[in-house]
């Protein structure tokens, strides 16, 4: 059976990366079945289209994963398949939650042939078994014999073939791009950023998080071998196809376990394995000097931090009361001194937020080392403990706004300002982070480190504004890069200066150090 994996976009932005969950079921696949993995983000398709490659690539079970910001344009995209004749089985976190919705028993239409609950690693194999057999059941959960829910425990861990995988479709770098990068020197024929895993499940249960609900309070973790041997996979793959290759491990707080994940990057360092990587770690935890320390020393380049609010109140209301607000300007220097940058997310819409609330925000960003902020809603998502308080108390205003999602709209109504000036609070973040004016200033305070973090920063920014900024289309780049002129000229002059051969960090070889410049 020949079978399709799909991913929706959102229709707003576009994701960087794609989804770790297609590579891994289709690693999990029984063998004797082919399986074609399309991301939306990277090759959109409408509802014509996907009917149309079922039928054109002769598909015999489609699957599709969804957010539950995209189940929307999951369901539409299912109705078309399943109206050319093929079954589609959905999953995810947002069926997990909403499985009625998916199978049409909320009195709605049905989405979905079949739904996986939780995770999927140990259902799949049995999913696609049954789907080949023609007797698809409604619901997939992983439970043992006795009925009791049972979570993969990791180890061991699939291997995913990332050294044969075809990855064409999530090249970052446009065509247009190739002939000024080839004279930047070899090793700029591609570049992705692959999600690698190293353990799952959280036991801080903040009130707006799906994760510890979805995965379970406590954290399971493959071995430092198997995470070693893929980041070796990855960094072979890269230098075989002159390309480079980030990886963004998804762990939803990678330094959970300190004493582990010191554990691993030393095992990193030890088996020449750096890339250059991303990874989601809460503030509480970059405490420790001597993490940060490995951090760096393993090729962690940017960390992304939930600081959510820099009011205490917010946070201990939303239970994210271990963030100190306090400790938030330390904790960055820590990392901007080992040339580690933070992604700083911040929540409006708290209950204690009033008009005014991005401005006091921006206030301490500015004091901080450059990053990339990001601001959004508070956002009540299905079966959180956020939702189900809003919904006792009879605040939600859009009980199913996932049915029409609307990007950067709120769906309940918070208690100290309106609805409407939570949104512009979140403007006001967005606007005054990524003005021109404000990303050179960003560009510029790092004036004193070697270009290749100007560099690093400035397409950062530039990238980001596009997740609350229209950005999808070539005239929308064209009229970001022209706003942004003077920077990108002022870095294009320093790089003629320095020589550009030694102005572009090499992703995939080792981190950036003071020598390489
Ligand atoms: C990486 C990540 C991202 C990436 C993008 C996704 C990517 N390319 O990987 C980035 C950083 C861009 C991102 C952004 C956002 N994210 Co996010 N993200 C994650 C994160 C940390 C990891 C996802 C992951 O790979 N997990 C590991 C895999 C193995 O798990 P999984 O995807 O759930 O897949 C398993 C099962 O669900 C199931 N499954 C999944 N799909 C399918 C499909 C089929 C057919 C089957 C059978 C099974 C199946 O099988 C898999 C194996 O067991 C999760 C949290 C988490 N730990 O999952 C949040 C999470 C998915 N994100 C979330 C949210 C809310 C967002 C944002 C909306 C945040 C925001 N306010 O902007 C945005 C929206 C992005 C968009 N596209 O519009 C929520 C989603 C909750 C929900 N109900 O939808 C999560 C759960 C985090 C949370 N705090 O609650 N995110
Ligand atoms: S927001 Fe982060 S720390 Fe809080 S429960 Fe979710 S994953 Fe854990």
């Amino acid at each position: 059976m020949k079978i399709l994996l799909y991913s929706p976009d959102n229709g707003v932005t576009r994701n960087f990366m794609p989804h770790l969950w297609m590579f891994l079921l289709q690693a999990l696949t029984p063998p004797g079945h082919e399986v074609v993995l399309v991301d939306g983000n990277a090759q959109p398709m409408d509802e014509e289209g996907i009917a149309r490659y079922v039928r054109e690539h002769n598909i015999g079970l489609v699957g599709i994963g969804a957010m539950t910001r995209m189940i929307a344009k999951a369901y539409r995209m299912a109705d078309a398949v399943r109206a050319a004749g093929v079954k589609v089985v959905m999953g995810g976190p947002h069926v997990t939650e909403m499985a009625e919705e998916a199978l049409g028993r909320d009195g709605g239409s049905r989405h979905a042939d079949a739904v996986a609950l939780g995770e999927a690693d140990e259902t799949w194999p049995r999913i696609v078994e049954d789907a080949g057999r023609g007797s698809l059941k409604d619901v997939y959960a992983p439970v043992d014999d006795f009925g009791q829910e049972r979570k993969p425990s990791l180890q061991p861990y699939p291997e995913i073939p990332w050294d044969k995988i075809k990855l064409d479709q999530f090249n970052l770098l446009p065509g247009i791009l190739h002939p000024l990068l080839k004279r930047v020197g070899a090793g700029w024929g591609t570049f992705r950023i692959i999600p690698v895993e190293s353990g799952r499940g959280c036991p801080y249960g903040c009130e707006f998080c799906t994760v510890t609900g979805f995965f379970g309070d406590s954290i399971r973790f493959r071995t430092n071998q198997s995470v070693v041997n893929e980041l070796l996979l990855l960094k072979a793959r890269a230098r075989e196809e002159g390309g480079q290759i980030a990886v963004f491990f998804i762990d939803d707080n990678f330094a959970i376990n300190v004493k582990r994940t010191k554990s691993l990057l030393r095992d990193i360092i030890a088996a020449n394995a750096q890339v250059h990587w991303v990874a989601q770690i809460s503030a509480n935890l970059l405490r420790d000097e001597e993490l940060v320390d490995l951090i760096a020393a393993a090729g962690g380049k940017w960390i992304f931090i939930g600081m959510e609010s820099i009011d205490p109140t917010n946070l201990a209301a939303v239970k994210k009361g271990f963030n100190k607000p306090g400790e938030y300007a330390v904790v960055l220097e820590r990392l901007a001194q080992r040339n580690v940058f933070a992604i700083t997310s911040f929540i409006f819409g708290m209950d204690n937020d009033a008009p005014g609330v991005a401005e006091r925000t921006l206030k301490e960003i500015r004091s901080w080392p450059a990053g990339l902020p990001i601001f959004g809603l508070l956002t009540p998502l299905p079966a959180t403990p956020l939702y189900k308080r809003l919904e006792a108390a009879g605040r939600l205003t859009r009980p199913k706004h996932w049915q029409e999602f609307i990007p950067f709209a709120m769906a309940h109504t918070p208690l100290k300002m309106s609805i409407d000036e939570a949104h512009n609070e979140v403007r006001i973040g967005w606007a005054n982070s990524y003005s021109p004016e404000a990303i050179e200033k960003a560009v510029d305070s790092l004036n004193h480190k070697p270009l290749g973090y100007r560099i690093n920063i400035l397409i950062a920014r530039l990238c980001f504004r596009g997740i609350y900024f229209p950005q999808m289309g070539r005239f929308a780049w064209v009229k970001t890069i022209l706003e942004n002129r003077c920077t990108i000229l002022k870095l294009i002059r320093q790089g003629f200066g320095a020589g550009l051969d030694t102005a572009v960090p090499s992703v995939a070889t080792e981190p950036v150090t003071e020598q390489t410049h």
